[in-house]
């Protein structure tokens, strides 16, 4: 255990307060030629094993909740990915990881799986614009399943999750929550 300390709810604290804006600051150093990109990745890896050891554990309780899914359509920046999963389980959500699949892949995992609602993170600009494919794949198919966005593109232009056609959009993973109960109807939340 590398931080005992931190554990369960405020184990997304340190996360949103140190690590994330520790990361930003890694990503700035590489943008500016301060840091190689190997001294970023091996950074980034460090952070993905302490964000591990402190997420908390999923929640036995399953009850009533939409099935979801969550992709980054072909990003391969992972960790805020993982802990919307995280949170998510601990509330007692079933999440299916479908990684970093191109939107046809995903289009057919969510069929096979039926999932319900589906969680895109990006955090480059050109992922974001994926979205677009997927929710016409999804519209051909005849499938009701909504989309909703989350990361760094959406949060710099508050307008590019309707542009890009996502049913919706959440900052982080606790607000991912009312999102998804709204979107559907507000009868499926947490108990
Ligand atoms: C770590 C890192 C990497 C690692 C990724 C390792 C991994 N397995 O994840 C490696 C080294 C592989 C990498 C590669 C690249 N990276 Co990089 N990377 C980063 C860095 C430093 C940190 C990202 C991170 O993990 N943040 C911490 C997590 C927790 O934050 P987050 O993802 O934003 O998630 C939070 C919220 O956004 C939200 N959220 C996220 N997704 C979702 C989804 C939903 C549904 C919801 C509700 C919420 C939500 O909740 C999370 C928790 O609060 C950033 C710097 C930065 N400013 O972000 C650059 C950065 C993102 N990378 C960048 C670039 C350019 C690249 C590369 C092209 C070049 C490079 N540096 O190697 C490649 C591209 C790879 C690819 N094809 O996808 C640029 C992107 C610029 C842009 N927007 O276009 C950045 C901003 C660096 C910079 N300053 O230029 N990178």
């Amino acid at each position: 255990m590398i931080c005992s300390k931190f554990t369960g709810d405020n184990a997304f604290e340190l996360i949103r307060n140190i690590i994330a804006p520790a990361l930003e600051n890694i990503g700035d150093m590489w943008n500016c030629g301060e840091i190689a990109l190997s001294q970023e990745y091996m950074a980034s890896k460090m952070c993905e094993v302490i964000v591990e050891d402190i997420l908390p554990s999923e929640s036995s309780s399953r009850k009533n909740q939409p099935i979801l899914g969550i992709t980054t359509l072909g990003d391969e920046h992972m960790l805020g990915k993982r802990i919307v999963i995280s949170f998510l389980k601990s509330c007692g959500f079933d999440v299916h990881d479908y990684g970093d699949m191109a939107p046809e892949n995903v289009v057919r995992k969510i069929a096979e799986d039926n999932v319900q609602v589906i969680l895109v993170s990006t955090l480059m600009l050109n992922f974001a614009h994926e979205v677009k494919k997927l929710r016409s794949i999804l519209e051909s198919n005849g499938s009701g399943t909504k989309i909703i966005v989350g990361g760094a593109p959406f949060m710099f232009d508050p307008d590019l999750w309707r542009e890009v056609g996502a049913h919706a959009m959440a900052n982080d993973a606790t607000e991912s929550l009312d999102v998804i109960c709204k979107l559907m109807g507000g009868n499926t939340c947490v108990n």
